[in-house]
């Protein structure tokens, strides 16, 4: 069979050879197709970028899920916003007493996923995540609950991610975070220029909401330059590791530990300049 290619830039690109097209589909919202691949095994692409293949989703659903969860082990009420393909929300549920809201605009993602990319979607049985088929920013606009933390798990600041990049979005989610509340967000590379300057235009958004917002990083080797970023924000918390390590061992993760905590938050200085 051929090549999956995914341009990083009008001069780079990432190309993935493939065993199958196993799956293809134009919904209401996007592009969604599935691929067998030789060296990333099964992935999922949307409107053409990777959202997470076999191989390497592990290391983003880790930091996304476990790096809060460990910095306020209180956390109970979660909100999560996007994160169709489950690998979030698979995370998140390792906490015993975690109970999760779901907001996805596209439900044949999230079909699509069941069927095909069992490894994440599989927590969606789960009878402590409450699903909804919704456009996150209404309900953020809408909701009248507190939340311990909300995730934002999108896609790229494109198609029908980019609301999710709004001020009024942040402000929102700002409002139904609890005191010792946790925001994170996906946050783009630092490295091109283009994804540098959604990194940058996050952070700029998030900043002045709250009085704790910083970044980041861990290393995805599918995703554009392989560098990639969080946002963490809070009134409240800041990001130090308060987590329970026994808690942490029994679930042998295979990215995330207290030290990979610690050191995701020392940033490159061209980062720290590119802010
Ligand atoms: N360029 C890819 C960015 C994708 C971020 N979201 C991934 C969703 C995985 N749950």
């Amino acid at each position: 069979m051929g090549w999956f290619t995914e341009y990083w830039t009008d001069y780079v690109k990432l190309s993935v050879r493939i065993k199958k097209h196993v799956f293809s589909k134009e919904t209401k919202y996007q592009k969604i197709d599935i691929y067998d691949s030789y060296e990333f095994g099964r992935f999922m692409a949307l409107d053409g970028y990777i959202m997470l293949t076999e191989r390497d989703e592990f290391i983003y659903h880790e930091m996304i899920a476990h790096l809060p969860m460990n910095a306020n082990p209180a956390i109970r009420k979660v909100l999560v916003i996007g994160g169709g393909d489950g690998g979030t929300v698979r995370e998140l549920l390792r906490y015993p007493d975690v109970v999760v809201d779901m907001v996805e605009i596209d439900e044949e993602v999230v079909r699509v996923c069941r069927e095909y990319l069992p490894l994440t979607a599989h927590a969606f049985d789960n009878p402590r995540v409450h699903l909804m088929f919704a456009d996150g920013i209404e309900y953020v606009e809408k909701a009248e609950k507190t939340y311990d933390l909300i995730i934002v798990d999108s896609t790229d600041p494109s198609g029908p991610g980019l609301s999710l990049y709004k001020n009024e979005f942040y402000k929102n989610c700002q409002r139904l975070l609890s005191d010792e509340g946790i925001f994170i967000n996906q946050h783009e590379s630092p490295y091109f220029d283009d994804t540098r300057a959604s990194m940058r235009d996050i952070h700029r958004k998030l900043k002045p909401l709250f009085p704790i917002a910083t970044i980041y990083q861990a290393f995805i080797p599918t995703y554009p330059s392989g560098h990639w970023l969080f946002g963490y924000a809070s009134k409240k918390t800041h990001p130090e590791f308060r987590g329970d390590e026994k808690l942490l061992a029994s679930f042998k993760l295979k990215y995330y530990n207290k030290e990979v905590h610690q050191a995701a938050f020392a940033l490159p200085n061209y980062v720290r300049e590119g802010l």
